[in-house]
């Protein structure tokens, strides 16, 4: 059923996915406008890195399949938000808060969903937050409102998240093996998000009690 959905709708599929394409460079530009205007305000760039992509079909049809979606192009459209991922990896967790603020005051921007697990991890440890937007899209001839998933972390949660994604899609792992790795990322995203906390701690003593002209220089601007 679904290799026979493959062939049939090659071409529509490809120009949906396409559509999601242009929708992530529309936010990665936001994201980059509000990184370059902040760091012209405050000397400091909040987004340490921004990675992005558009769902592959295997996935996609992994998905669909999951949730047992009914299988049509609008269905899908309607029902999968993460098609258009952008992950925003930002220095302290304050950033996440003040870029998802920023981008969601945009005036083009309609907010689906948002997903706190900063605030509410996820069991198994899992810190980000998720928004699940609508961006416009302008083709040649219309206006289209497509949606994307962005996902907003510091380097700290990308860093378990990415580990932890590595250990979700191994196979036969032995269960008192995984039992201890599962216990172990438990500890390790609450001893992360005590270094944000802390790393957090420390930027505000310095940023609160130095003034940007008096800054303390770096080492090498001493030498
Ligand atoms: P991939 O390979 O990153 O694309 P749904 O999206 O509907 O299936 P839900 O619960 O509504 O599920 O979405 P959720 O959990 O808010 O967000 C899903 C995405 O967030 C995942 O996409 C991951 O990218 C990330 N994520 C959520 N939970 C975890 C977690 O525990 N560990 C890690 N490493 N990532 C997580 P995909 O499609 O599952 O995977």
């Amino acid at each position: 059923e679904f290799i026979d959905f493959i062939q049939k709708n090659k071409k529509p599929m490809d120009k949906l996915l396409s559509y999601y394409a242009c929708a992530i460079m529309e936010v990665e530009t936001k994201f980059r406008v509000l990184d370059h205007q902040y760091s012209l305000e405050y000397d400091r760039n909040p987004i340490e890195d921004i990675k992005s992509r558009v769902k592959s079909w295997e996935s996609l049809i992994k998905k669909v399949r999951r949730k047992e979606i009914p299988l049509t192009l609008s269905s899908i459209e309607e029902n999968i938000h993460d098609i258009a991922g952008v992950r925003v990896v930002c220095s302290f967790p304050d950033d996440i808060y003040m870029l998802a603020d920023c981008l969601l005051n945009q005036d083009d921007i309609t907010l689906i969903e948002k997903k706190d697990y900063i605030k509410n991890p996820k069991p198994g440890g899992y810190r980000s937050l998720h928004l699940i937007i609508s961006v416009p899209i302008f083709l040649q001839d219309e206006k289209r409102m497509v949606t994307v998933e962005v996902q907003l972390r510091t380097i700290a949660m990308d860093f378990w998240a990415s580990l932890e994604h590595k250990i979700r899609y191994k196979k036969n792992i032995p269960e008192d093996k995984a039992l201890y790795l599962q216990n172990e990322m438990l500890e390790c995203a609450e001893i992360s998000a005590d270094l944000d906390r802390r790393m957090q701690n420390v930027r505000d003593v310095i940023s609160k009690n130095v003034p940007k002209e008096e800054k303390i220089p770096f080492l090498g601007e001493l030498i």
